[in-house]
C-alpha cells in the first residue's frame, strides 16, 4: 500500500505544536524564508524535538523539490586505495606496499565500464586515494579512455582533495588541471574530502589532507570554470556541534559566492577497521538530525542527499520526510564505506530505489548528474 503524503505528517497539527514550542522563532524564520543563524543551527542540533525538526526541514524540502525524490542510474569506480594521507577515519586508504593496497590500470577501469555497457548507466562516479606515484597523464588518459568506450556517460570524478593532488603531481595550477581534466571528459566533481573543515579536526584526524579552506578554494575555482560539484560532511566521530554548524555555514557562504554546488551529502562515520574503532556508529537520531539541520542551514543548496550506502536503505527512506530529496543511485560497487564495516548491499536496482521512494509517499524521479529529469515515475 502506498501512503498519501497527508497521512505521513499532519501539517496544521505540527505547525500549531511548533508555535507552542521553543522552536517557534525558527518556524517563523523558515516560513518567511529568513536565513538561519549559527545559534539557530546549534539549537536545531541540540533539540530533542525530532518531529518538530523534521517538520521544519520538510517545509524547506517541499518548497524546493515538492514531492520529488531523485535518484540516478550510476556506477562507482575506486581506481586505487593507495594514499599519502592515511586519515584516521578511513579504512579504505592504504600505504604503498600494504598487502591490501591496489591500483587499477586504465584497461581494468575500461573493462569495468565495458562490463555494464548493456545497462542504462548515466554516470560513473570515480574517486581514489592521493597516490604518490601515478602520473598526471594517468588521470587524463583514464577520462579519455572512458569517454572513448562510453561517450554518453557523465563522469563525476576526483574530489577537491584529489584535484589539488593531481595539480601538484603535474606541477600545474588548479585552473590548468581542471581545464585539462574537462578537455579529457570530466563532467563534474563529487563532494568527498570535505570531512569537517575545522582545523582542530583536520589536525587530529587528517593532518596530511588538504586543509578545509583549500578544499573550498578548489570548489570555487571549479565553479568559476563552469563545473558543478557536490559537498559532504563526515559526522559522528570527534566533531562538536559547533564544528558541524561552522562547516555548513562555510559551504553556504561559498555557495552564495558561486552557486556551483548541486547537492550536500551528510556522511555517517563508519568506525570498523579505522583508527577510530572505539567510537560507536552513528545513531538513527543523529543521522536524521544531520539530514534535517543541513536542509535548514543550507538554504541555497538545491538538494540534500540521503546516501543509502552509509545510512542504510531504510533510514534513507525515512530521511525523505526529514529534508532529503535524493537517494543517490544504484551505485555498484562501493569500497570506502564497505571497508569500514558497512553492512548495506553493494547495489540497489532502480526498481528497489523506486519502491523505497514510492512507499515513503514520494514521487521517484530518475535524474542525470546535473539534476535534469530523465523520467518521472508516477
Ligand atoms: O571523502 C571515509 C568519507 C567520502 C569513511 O558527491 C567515510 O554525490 C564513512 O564523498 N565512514 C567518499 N565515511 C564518499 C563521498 C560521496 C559518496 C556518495 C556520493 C557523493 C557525491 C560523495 O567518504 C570520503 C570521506 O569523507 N569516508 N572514510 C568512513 N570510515
Amino acid at each position: 500500500m502506498m501512503l498519501k503524503r497527508s497521512s505521513v505528517i499532519d501539517n496544521e497539527f505540527m505547525e500549531e505544536a511548533l508555535r507552542a514550542s521553543d522552536l517557534s522563532d525558527i518556524l517563523d524564520k523558515v516560513v518567511s524564508g529568513t536565513r538561519l543563524s549559527r545559534e539557530d543551527g546549534i539549537r536545531l542540533y541540540e533539540t530533542n524535538d525530532i518531529l518538530g525538526l523534521g517538520f521544519l526541514a520538510n517545509m524547506v524540502r517541499e518548497k524546493k523539490n515538492g514531492d520529488y525524490a531523485y535518484y540516478i542510474y550510476n556506477q562507482h569506480i575506486n581506481y586505487s586505495n593507495i594514499c599519502t594521507n592515511l586519515c584516521k577515519f578511513c579504512a579504505f586508504g592504504k600505504k604503498e606496499g600494504d598487502s591490501q593496497a591496489y591500483e587499477m590500470g586504465i584497461d581494468e577501469i575500461v573493462k569495468k565500464i565495458k562490463e555494464r555497457m548493456g545497462e542504462p548507466i548515466k554516470e560513473v562516479h570515480i574517486v581514489g586515494g592521493c597516490h604518490p606515484e601515478l602520473p598526471y597523464s594517468y588521470y587524463i588518459d583514464m577520462l579519455k579512455a572512458i569517454k572513448e568506450v562510453r561517450p554518453d556517460i557523465h563522469i563525476q570524478a576526483f574530489t577537491c582533495v584529489e584535484i589539488a593532488h593531481i595539480a601538484k603531481i603535474g606541477g600545474k595550477t588548479i585552473e590548468q588541471t581542471l581545464e585539462d581534466l574537462v578537455d579529457a571528459g570530466l563532467g563534474s566533481i563529487p563532494g568527498g574530502g570535505a570531512e569537517v573543515f575545522s582545523p582542530r579536526i583536520r589536525e587530529r584526524l587528517c593532518p596530511e589532507k588538504l586543509p578545509g579552506d583549500e578544499w573550498i578554494k578548489v570548489a570555487k575555482i571549479a565553479h568559476r570554470l563552469g563545473l558543478k560539484s557536490n559537498a559532504t560532511m563526515l559526522y559522528g566521530h570527534i566533531e562538536t556541534i559547533e564544528e558541524r554548524v561552522d562547516h555548513l555555514i562555510a559551504l553556504r557562504q561559498a555557495q552564495d559566492e558561486t552557486g556551483g554546488f548541486m547537492c550536500f551529502i551528510p556522511l555517517a562515520f563508519h568506525p570498523k577497521n579505522t583508527g577510530l574503532e572505539e567510537i560507536a556508529p552513528t545513531s538513527g537520531i543523529d543521522d536524521i538530525k544531520n539530514i534535517a539541520v543541513s536542509r535548514l542551514m543550507l538554504d541555497n543548496f538545491p538538494h540534500i542527499k540521503a546516501y543509502w550506502v552509509m545510512l542504510g536503505p531504510k533510514m534513507a527512506q525515512i530521511a525523505l520526510s526529514f529534508g532529503a530529496d535524493d537517494m543517490d543511485g544504484t551505485v555498484l560497487e562501493e569500497k570506502i564505506t564497505h571497508m569500514a564495516g558497512a553492512e548495506t548491499s553493494q547495489a540497489l536496482s532502480n526498481k528497489e530505489i523506486e519502491y523505497l521512494i514510492k512507499s515513503a509517499g514520494r514521487i521517484p524521479v530518475e535524474r542525470d548528474t546535473l539534476y535534469n529529469v530523465i523520467n518521472i515515475i508516477d
